[in-house]
């Protein structure tokens, strides 16, 4: 059984995004509803271009799936893109004003040419569908053992919420999100940040932010100390960063425990028998500045992922560039492109990090099929509620 993983593949105006993820237990229902519902969500929000104008993006499955379910074998899923215009010179021009921020010139150079277009046809945050799709299809494990995730817009430039997320109020939260165009679960944030994404259209301007993910009904031992590839937060830090215009992650407290002594970061432990059936399993925190991973596992208090997404590179006023072809001083190109994309980063965010979970979960869990899943769920769950499992040598203080 090889780990959980995926690649995806296609050009941002090629015929179609491919998918291939390996490693699926067999028998997982997939609620194609859910994924086309969430497929969808990253296409919304305010500030969004022209292009989502034109696309309705819809999981098409094209191997590994027999009437709903897995079954084992690589699963491989296609996203159709109906702005297919690669090879027509005229509707996609070659770019070679590269724009600062932006793949164009760094790719241009690595691939020795002055069209930018085939790195930036790649380098596009079209990708981002096929790793919603792919954390979908992991939400869709995750939730048949009742861990859930939750995105959303933190913040848009100075415009930031400071709604308290949890495990007792996201229900809530969701449903304010559902109805905030920027995917913001507070009424008057959103009202500003809309305000901060329209001005910046009428200064040819775009805006970037913070995106926030938390994943409920984590038990503590997800992800493994024994070595750095296996640790759950390195995992979601590699998956997340390579979110495009993402330039930084963060758990829990993240950047801000360097700012506090020991005994204002770390969250204190207690036992509370009462909570023994909760994915904590009875250890309980007043606080959850660890974002819910110690030393690289999940400690039973939700995880929470904090992304940092830059203001698109990509601006209609253009910015100080040169013509590759002449070197001479120029402006960068313009491509039709989004003014702020907040809304779809935290859509991306909640997939990929769920992808990660799903992947640390296997690693724990999985077998071959989601019978074998879930037996080792429930044994593992059972056994770390009866600890300690032997009585302890020597004295308990
Ligand atoms: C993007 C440029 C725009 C965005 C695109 C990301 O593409 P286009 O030139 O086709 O309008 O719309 O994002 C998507 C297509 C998407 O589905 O999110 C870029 O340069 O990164």
């Amino acid at each position: 059984m090889p780990t959980l993983d995926y690649q995806t593949a296609g050009e941002s105006h090629g015929p179609v995004l491919i998918t291939t993820i390996t490693g699926l237990p067999a028998g997982l229902e997939l609620d194609l509803d859910l994924i086309n519902t969430e497929l969808r969500r990253r296409q919304g929000g305010y500030g969004r271009g022209g292009r989502q104008k034109i696309e309705t993006d819809q999981m098409e499955f094209l191997c590994g799936v027999r009437r709903g379910k897995t079954i084992g074998s690589p699963l491989v899923f296609a996203i159709k893109n109906k702005d297919s215009r690669l090879d027509d010179l005229e509707k996609t021009p070659p770019v070679y004003r590269p724009r600062p921020g932006h793949a164009d010139l760094s790719g241009s150079i690595k691939w020795l040419t002055t069209d930018c277009r085939e790195t930036l046809e790649r380098a596009s945050a079209r990708e981002t569908a096929s790793r919603t799709g792919a954390g979908a299809i992991a939400r869709c494990l995750l939730r048949h053992f009742g861990i859930e995730t939750f995105g959303f817009t933190r913040q848009i430039l100075d415009a930031r919420t400071d709604i308290v997320v949890r495990e007792d109020n996201w229900h809530e939260a969701k449903n304010l999100r559902d109805t905030s165009d920027t995917y913001c679960p507070d009424e008057q944030v959103t009202q500003r940040q809309r305000e901060i994404i329209r001005q910046a259209k009428i200064d040819k301007d775009t805006a970037g932010g913070k995106v926030e993910t938390h994943v409920f009904g984590l038990p503590p031992g997800i992800g493994s100390c024994m070595d750095w590839t296996t640790k759950l937060d390195a995992r979601i830090a590699y998956a997340v960063m390579g979110i495009q215009a993402f330039k930084a992650v963060e758990l829990g407290m993240g950047v801000g425990v360097a700012g506090k002594p020991g005994s204002e970061v770390h969250d204190p432990i207690y036992f509370d028998s009462s909570m023994m059936n909760d994915p904590c399993l009875g250890f309980t925190r007043p606080t959850n500045n660890a974002g819910g991973v110690e030393g690289g596992m999940t400690n039973g208090m939700p995880l929470v992922v904090t992304g940092t997404m830059k203001p698109i590179a990509t601006l209609l006023r253009g910015l100080p560039s040169v013509n590759l072809n002449t070197k001479a001083p120029d402006e960068s190109q313009y491509e039709r492109s989004d003014v702020c994309a907040l809304s779809a980063a935290g859509v991306v965010m909640e997939h990929v990090v769920a992808f990660e979970v799903a992947r640390c979960f296997c690693d724990k869990f999985a077998g071959d099929s989601m019978i074998e899943a879930e037996s080792n769920w429930l044994s593992y769950l059972k056994l770390a509620r009866s600890l300690p499992l032997e009585p302890p040598e020597g004295t308990i203080a």
